[in-house]
């Protein structure tokens, strides 16, 4: 007897499984197990698939550090028993959770696929219904015996990308994700476009490893023209942070005036990590290419290369959370751990 390939479906919350409340006419999520009984499509996919939710689904801008944990741990009690997950996702922070959980699932061998919509599941003109069905197609892909995506992705609008090179582009459009540094590793046409050669290939093989410490002493610093030495000091002086993702000008570039430098000088030689990050949508910080950039590299800032900003922010928890030493934490942060710089 053929054996069917199991999906485990994790509900958390987001517009895909929302509904009006009628007295403030805000969406709002519920229950989402009783709706998929309504989607008569599922039944015509050649897998069995299963559904658990979270106790009170949530409006991803609630999502945080304990809810990865949440989420990483049904995929532990669970993995032995299904071939692949679904994580139904608010889409505002999914890139945020999918970064996160790449960092957090070591020696992964099977797919867990972040998906969403920008339409209830319930609304005529809903989004949902292709990205869910289309996810739980591409998560229960098989060839040669084991599953074809063996890595955390993202599955919105016709592409499967790399869970951790994703940024939301639009609150808008069914296209709500890009990937700017990194191809799609899926386009869905009439046929799958399968792009083997972009899959991530693991150096190590071992048992599923889950690290569930992240540490949230951590702060996002934009640049802008004009940014004052008084909150810049503010910031990188609070006496209990560990890291800083500074989000610079196009290459990694940011002020050569002394006060800027000497203040992240200060604060590392303090033991902060400062993570240098680039706020352009693509492309890559190359400290050294311009002289706005050079005392930064001399300093020891670290280069997050063409990393997202969720990727370089759900890194540096991750790496806080594994007590990483400091000596070591530069290389392994400028480091690709699961496919999130080139
Ligand atoms: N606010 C929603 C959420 O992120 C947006 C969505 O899912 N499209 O939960």
């Amino acid at each position: 007897m053929q054996f069917k390939t199991k999906i485990l479906l994790i509900y958390t919350g987001g517009t895909i499984g929302m509904k009006k409340d009628f007295e403030t006419g805000a969406l709002k999520a519920f229950n989402f197990s009783k709706l998929l009984q309504k989607i008569p499509e599922l039944k015509q996919l050649d897998c069995e698939i299963e559904t658990l939710t979270f106790e009170n689904p949530i409006d991803s801008s609630n999502m945080n550090p304990e809810k990865w944990v949440e989420i990483a741990e049904i995929i532990e009690n669970n993995y032995a028993n299904f071939d692949g997950f679904v994580v139904l996702h608010g889409s505002d922070t999914m890139s945020y959770s999918a970064s996160a959980l790449s960092f957090m699932l070591e020696n992964l061998t099977k797919p867990i696929i972040f998906t969403g919509s920008q339409l209830p599941i319930g609304d005529l003109r809903t989004d949902a219904k292709e990205n869910l069905i289309t996810a739980i197609q591409i998560a229960a892909l098989r060839q040669n015996d084991e599953a074809v995506i063996q890595e955390v992705c993202l599955y919105f609008e016709y592409k499967l990308y790399r869970g951790n090179r994703t940024t939301k582009i639009n609150a808008e459009n069914f296209n709500a994700f890009d990937s700017p540094n990194y191809p799609a590793l899926i386009t869905s046409g009439v046929h799958f476009k399968i792009n083997h050669e972009l899959f991530w290939t693991k150096t190590e093989v071992g048992d599923l490893k889950i690290h569930k410490n992240f540490d949230t002493r951590v702060a996002i610093v934009k640049m802008f023209p004009g940014i004052s030495q008084a909150v810049l000091k503010a910031i990188f002086e609070i006496p209990t942070l560990k890291g800083v993702v500074l989000e610079t000008y196009g290459a990694g570039n940011a002020p050569t005036e002394d006060w800027f430098i000497s203040l992240l000088k200060d604060a590392i030689t303090s033991g902060l990590q400062i993570v240098n990050v680039t706020q352009c949508d693509a492309g890559s910080v190359s400290m050294g290419q311009y002289e706005t950039s050079t005392s930064m590299k001399e300093i020891g800032v670290i280069s997050g290369k063409d990393s997202t900003t969720e990727a370089a922010i759900t890194k540096l928890m991750f790496l806080l959370g594994q007590n990483t030493a400091p000596n070591n934490f530069k290389t392994l942060f400028e480091t690709s751990l699961r496919g999130e710089i080139s």
